[in-house]
């Protein structure tokens, strides 16, 4: 029952003088500065669109939560009070609104909600001056699909009111229930469910045997969303003593860091695996716990290669005992995992970037796992990717086989051969100087089928078009690739996510099967494509930049 309620709330229509066209469509969500999103009207008319848009509002059920940064509990009451206002049934949200994305789309799955609201913009740094987000998550537990999300840009074109009920914010600080009209709001621990789920794929007792030997890890939280779940999990559940959780309290500014795990912003973590000999392990997750860093000692794994490491071993991990479905990877990630795929005779997936991409296999069940080289990996445990189910596959598979993570990688590469894999970062540059360095190879790319880049014959160059193989449906414009005949690769794409000026990443690939060359620095390995694609791509000159903002 419920523990307080509201009486009878009034709902108000509040009409709107500035249409809100900010938007971009194709996006599973809005990013933008916490200063923009505190302007009047801002967040509540992005939340009318997508009320307006989500299908089953009506009598739903509707999961909210973020990641705790700046900003997060005032969306979580207005979102409260819309919704109430909308005739939504029951919404869920969580103590202190602490919910990492993979625990909101669990729980999307598991109360059949209609959707989720997650509060974050992820890697992106927090705080008054930071930036703010809203992701919306469809019934799936995944990104909402780009249909829905060019409906909620469509509507925010028209929008001209909102409704709202007047009420008084709910506590959020323990779990109980509340009436807000008829809307029950039940406040829920957002941990349980999740490591729920954790124990249900993994062998606990097995991790617990190897945290418990001379086997050290150490988990960076970047004082944001998984602090609360790795300190259970870790140190509560799995036994690592109390250091092995750094910046285990979420933060509204995260600490005026940035929680991007890489080996730029989460560098303190990098220095004690790559210089210090105090631990066996080391990883990190993002703002929303999404993504995923795994470093052992003296050992910083690329993502696309964590990817490849993954599927060659998931039959060490209980819930993939049977095998794999298939796997997918998104384009800019390196071919790493079809190598395997191939050795073990599934299928492997190529798709545009971002998570929504997988959604329908996954859905079909024609994948087990996937994932991006932007220190993403997830499976069909839930519809987003899962930084902590990332790191507890790798401890799990380090329990079984018994060696050190720069022992699996060198025993990868010599059965696989190794896809060397950079991506090089320019951030803020100026956005009119990005689109025209893209636009200007766009334009060359018909021309380029036969000349030479890097000493190697361009073999296709094209900007990459995906045809979903579940609904048909086809998205273009995806990235320009460049592709060489002896398979190495370079791609260009502007960012969706950053919000100062716009983000240039090149995408870098070079395959060898070579024994003596499996473990050369991966900048040296690809210093001729670095140097090609720069001279090609004008990138110094037109990003005024001499160094990338972010090498990984
Ligand atoms: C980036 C990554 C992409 C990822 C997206 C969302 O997008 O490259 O792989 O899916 O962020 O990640 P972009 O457009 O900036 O390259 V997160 O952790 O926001 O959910
Ligand atoms: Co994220």
């Amino acid at each position: 029952m419920p523990t307080s309620a509201e009486s009878k709330p009034s709902i108000q229509t509040i009409a709107i003088n500035t249409p809100f066209t900010d938007q971009k469509p194709g996006t599973s969500g809005l990013r933008k500065s916490s200063k923009q999103f505190e302007s009047s009207h801002y967040l509540e008319s992005f939340i009318e669109a997508i009320l307006k848009t989500l299908t089953g509002v009506q009598g739903g059920t509707l999961i909210v939560g973020g990641d705790g940064r700046y900003g997060n509990n005032r969306a979580i009451d207005v979102i409260i009070r819309m919704a109430a206002a909308h005739g939504v049934r029951k919404l869920i949200t969580t103590t202190n609104g602490i919910l990492s994305t993979p625990a909101a789309s669990h729980l999307i799955r598991s109360r059949d909600a209609i959707g989720g609201i997650i509060l974050s913009a992820s890697h992106n740094s927090g705080g008054p001056d930071g930036d703010f987000g809203v992701k919306v998550n469809g019934s799936n537990g995944g990104p909402a699909s780009e249909s829905v999300t060019n409906e909620i840009f469509s509507y925010t074109q028209t929008l001209n009111q909102y409704k709202i009920v007047n009420a008084s914010a709910i506590s959020l600080t323990s779990p109980g229930q509340h009436l807000i009209g008829e809307m029950i709001v039940e406040v829920i621990d957002g941990i349980d469910d999740y490591l729920a789920l954790m124990q249900k794929i993994f062998d606990f007792e097995k991790i617990r045997g190897l945290l418990n030997k001379d086997f050290p890890i150490v988990f960076d939280a970047l004082h944001a969303v998984t602090g609360p779940y790795a300190r259970r999990l870790f140190i509560d559940i799995l036994n690592a003593p109390s250091g092995s959780v750094r910046n285990g309290i979420p933060l509204e500014d995260f600490g005026g860091g940035h929680p991007d795990p890489n080996l730029t912003y989460a560098s303190k973590l990098a220095d004690l695996l790559l210089n210090g000999k105090d631990y066996c392990f080391g990883a990190a997750c993002d703002g929303d716990g999404d993504r995923n860093m795994i470093l052992g000692q003296g050992c910083f794994v690329n993502p696309s290669d964590s990817l490849a490491v993954l599927t060659a071993n998931a039959h060490l991990v209980p819930a993939y005992a049977d095998g794999l479905l298939g796997v997918a990877r998104s384009m800019p990630t390196s071919s790493a995992v079809d190598a395997v795929a191939k050795d073990l005779g599934i299928d492997c997936f190529e798709t545009p970037t971002g998570w929504k991409f997988f959604g329908n296999l996954l859905d079909a069940n024609r994948i087990t796992l996937c994932g991006e080289e932007s220190f993403g990996t997830g499976s069909s445990h839930v519809r987003e990717k899962d930084g902590l189910w990332a790191v507890l596959c790798w401890l799990q598979i380090l329990a079984e086989r018994k060696c050190t993570v720069s022992e699996i990688m060198t025993n990868h590469w010599s059965r696989f051969g190794r896809h060397y894999y950079s991506r090089h970062d320019y951030e803020a540059i100026d956005a009119n100087a990005a689109q025209a360095l893209y636009s200007r190879i766009e334009t060359l790319l018909p021309r380029l089928k036969g000349e030479k880049l890097a000493g190697n014959t361009i073999k296709q160059a094209d900007n990459f078009c995906y045809q979903d193989p579940i609904d048909g449906s086809i998205t273009k414009n995806q990235g320009l690739r460049i592709l060489l005949e002896d398979t190495s690769r370079v791609i260009i794409r502007l960012s969706g996510t950053g919000t100062k000026g716009a983000t240039l990443r090149v995408y870098l690939e070079k395959y060898t099967n070579n024994k003596d060359e499996l473990s050369l620095d991966s900048q040296v390995a690809l210093k001729s494509l670095i140097k090609g694609i720069n001279v090609l791509g004008e990138i110094h000159e037109r990003t005024g930049m001499n160094q990338p903002t972010v090498i990984t």
